[in-house]
């Protein structure tokens, strides 16, 4: 009924609908009417109430409303639960709350804000208001934890290729989970697991993408490193669009996947991947050096051609030397 309401409201574009009107064509009294506008209102609807006129549906700005979402989702498995948040300290926490209490796999998770972000490592992931999409994606795959590294080269996959598709920014995936466009970082990706010895509890996918970020919105230490979508194509982005295209893209990769293996995932992270072919520093947990990145394994390990040799990276950061200049 809350749905059928909304649509009501939709229809009428921003004008007045009265109660009686609702009640009469939806065929509910107007006590229920009013409830199920309060509902909308909670969930974060911006609907004005007017003694005489009604109920009118101001402009939704985009927002990541879970009907807003669902009403476009093309995708089966991720997005059948979703959970919506103005502001959180986290999506991956609140993710992995909703997955210790058993929720079902393809919940995701997505805010308007995160107050306490986060990257690898403990370090911070900027997320403001509305200008971004803050999204924990819960997966309970059938295969053993040496294999989840590799997810987060799928979700680089699925979000390079969702972005490529409706901002038409031209980016590439730097190992092993960023993506960057004209060189500086649009998305981060945070993959985190729960797992006993040889089986997986739950698989957290984060994904931080900014979209309608403005250059003076970002803090000084990310002015030169970070950008957004709007500023590398020029044009507002449609978070719910991207959003939408994210998950059927995500959803995409991870069935075969899940019967088949990493085989074609690997395979299109090469083909997308800006590391390859570069000079990079490699800075590991326990040591740091410059070579060549020349491939990724059957791990997802990046392989770098050094003056010693070759050398495996499993985790670690990964810096691309510029271009040299002619
Ligand atoms: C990452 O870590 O890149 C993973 C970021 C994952 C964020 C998502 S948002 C939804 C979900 N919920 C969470 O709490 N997290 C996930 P790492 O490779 O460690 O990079 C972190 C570094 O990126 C920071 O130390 C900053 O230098 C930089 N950074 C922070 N915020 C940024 C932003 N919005 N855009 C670009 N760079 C940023």
């Amino acid at each position: 009924m809350r749905s059928a309401i909304l649509e009501v409201l939709k229809h009428n574009s921003g004008q007045y609908v009265s109660g009686e009107d609702i009640s009469h064509t939806l065929k509910v009294s107007r006590t229920a009417v009013w409830k199920h506008i309060r509902g909308l209102k909670e969930d974060g609807y911006d609907i004005e109430a007017h003694p005489r006129l009604g109920y009118a549906l101001r402009h939704n700005t985009d927002r990541l409303l879970p009907a807003e979402i669902k009403a476009q989702l093309t995708s089966r498995i991720l997005g059948r639960e979703i959970h919506y948040f103005s502001e959180t300290d986290s999506t991956n926490n609140e993710a992995k709350k909703l997955a210790a209490d058993g929720c079902p796999e393809g919940t995701v998770v997505v805010a308007e804000a995160q107050v306490s972000g986060r990257g690898r490592l403990a370090r911070g992931w900027f997320s403001p208001y509305g200008k971004g999409i803050w999204l924990s994606v819960v997966l309970r795959p059938p295969f053993s934890p040496m294999e989840a590294a590799k997810c987060t080269l799928m979700a680089a996959v699925a979000v390079n290729r969702a972005i490529n598709a409706v901002t038409g920014a031209g980016c590439g995936i730097k190992w092993p989970n960023d993506i960057l466009c004209n060189g500086r970082k649009v998305v981060g990706i945070l993959t985190e697991m729960s797992a006993e010895m040889d089986a997986i509890n739950h698989i957290i996918i984060g994904m931080g993408i900014n979209v309608n970020i403005e250059p003076f919105d970002f803090p000084a230490e990310l002015a030169a490193t970070a950008t957004s979508l709007a500023i590398a194509s020029g044009h507002q982005v449609s978070r719910l669009k991207l959003l939408t295209t994210i998950l059927a893209e995500l959803e995409n990769v991870y069935i075969p996947v899940k019967t088949s293996g990493f085989g074609s995932v690997l395979e299109d992270w090469k083909s997308q991947s800006i590391t390859l072919g570069q000079l990079v520093d490699v800075r590991g947990f326990d040591r740091s050096f410059t070579g060549v990145a020349i491939n990724i394994d059957v791990d997802g390990a990046l392989l770098i051609e050094t003056a010693q040799g070759l050398e495996r990276v499993l985790a670690g950061d990964v810096s691309i030397r510029p271009a040299a200049p002619n």
